[in-house]
């Protein structure tokens, strides 16, 4: 069924368009998994008890406050693998097995996209992952993917009355999400307690029960993410830039990103110094991008999880 949001005239447009297109990127931001029921970083979804949550993803915070930082990832990792992937995720994933030159580049570090058979080879992820560790001692390189067990290490599980995400297609900012996951709620008697609310108290953990490397024995392991301040795995990059740089451009889908974020954001000017039209899908009119849009781009207003498979229909059919 038709989703009501799409005008007509700009879903034929798109889809004449889409079906002449060959090299096609998308950028994913944390918009696309708000209705797998994650929050996104704007507004509630933002905090973490009361700490920004761009305040904690900062190796210094995880020099300073490596407990803190960690029950925080530990959460996220918690949360990420009770939620299931939307049907924009496996949207996107049915593109890429239809078409090899179609590279999604995702600043999302839930697993969302990988769980929805996204081929990998086609998936670059720009700021990492929490499901990996990699160790922080100087001399070691120690890292490992696939890190699912949850909690990683005992001193790390989650209190058991934290609500779990609920999926929901109609809290489709992820808004009730991050109020059920980070915000402070307001509690009355006999509710669940939020791990995220302030009022839960935080036991301050000692180094020695955070998760070590098993490789040089005494350094302490940290998520597997780009942190603001550090630089974007090279490896990732350099394959994204070839990959640019070997053809014009026709398509870039903008999903669900405040394009606040930067190197991440400038992908999009990237692409369109490269020939390609931009097509923005997002729940605020006013997301449109770093540099906003230009004649011939589209702008889908809506859901990504509803969106996105139908935008890509004509060419993907139905998932
Ligand atoms: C670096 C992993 C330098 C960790 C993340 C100018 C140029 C270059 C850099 C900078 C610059 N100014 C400042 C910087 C530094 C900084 C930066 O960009 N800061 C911002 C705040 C201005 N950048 C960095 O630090 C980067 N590194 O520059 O290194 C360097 C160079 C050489 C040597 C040394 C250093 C590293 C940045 C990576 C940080 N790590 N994530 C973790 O997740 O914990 S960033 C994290 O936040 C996400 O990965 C993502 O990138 C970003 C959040 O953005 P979004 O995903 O867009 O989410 P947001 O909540 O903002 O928006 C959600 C959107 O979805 C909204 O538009 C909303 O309307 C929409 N939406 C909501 N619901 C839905 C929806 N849309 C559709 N459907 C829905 N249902």
């Amino acid at each position: 069924m038709a989703v009501s949001t799409i005008p007509a005239a700009d879903l034929r447009t798109f889809s004449e368009y889409l079906k002449g297109c060959k090299r096609i990127l998308a950028l994913l931001g944390a918009g696309i998994s708000a209705s797998s029921g994650l929050p996104t970083f704007r507004g509630v979804g933002g905090l973490w008890r009361s700490y920004d949550a761009t305040d904690l993803a900062t190796p210094e915070a995880f020099e300073a406050n490596p407990d803190l930082v960690w029950q925080f990832y530990s959460y996220r990792r918690h949360m990420a693998l009770k939620a299931q992937p939307n049907r924009a995720h496996y949207a996107l994933a049915e593109l890429a097995r239809r078409n090899k030159d179609f590279v999604t580049l995702s600043q999302n570090v839930d697993g969302l996209s990988q769980r929805a058979n996204h081929p990998l080879s086609q998936l670059r992820l720009l700021h990492g992952s929490l499901f990996t560790v990699k160790c922080t001692s100087f001399y070691c390189s120690y890292s490992r993917e696939n890190e699912f067990a949850d909690p990683i290490v005992p001193a790390l599980a989650i209190p058991k009355n934290v609500p779990e995400p609920k999926p929901s297609t109609d809290d489709k900012t992820g808004e009730e999400a991050s109020k059920s996951l980070y915000g402070t709620l307001g509690v009355s008697e006999g509710e669940e307690l939020d791990i995220s609310d302030d009022r839960v108290p935080l036991s301050p953990l000692s180094p020695d029960v955070l998760p070590h490397c098993p490789e040089c024995k005494d350094g302490l392991l940290r998520p597997g993410v780009v942190w603001f301040g550090e630089s974007l795995p090279s490896h990732t990059i350099n394959l994204v830039d070839s990959w640019m740089k070997s053809g014009p451009i026709d398509l870039i889908l903008v999903i669900g990103t405040s394009s606040r974020v930067y190197p991440a954001a400038s992908y999009v000017d990237k692409a369109r110094a490269r020939g390609a039209r931009v097509a923005v899908v997002n729940m605020d009119r006013n997301d449109v991008g770093s540099s906003g849009l230009n004649p011939g781009d589209w702008f889908f207003q809506g859901d990504a999880g509803a969106i996105v498979p139908e935008i890509l229909k004509e060419v993907i059919g139905e998932i």
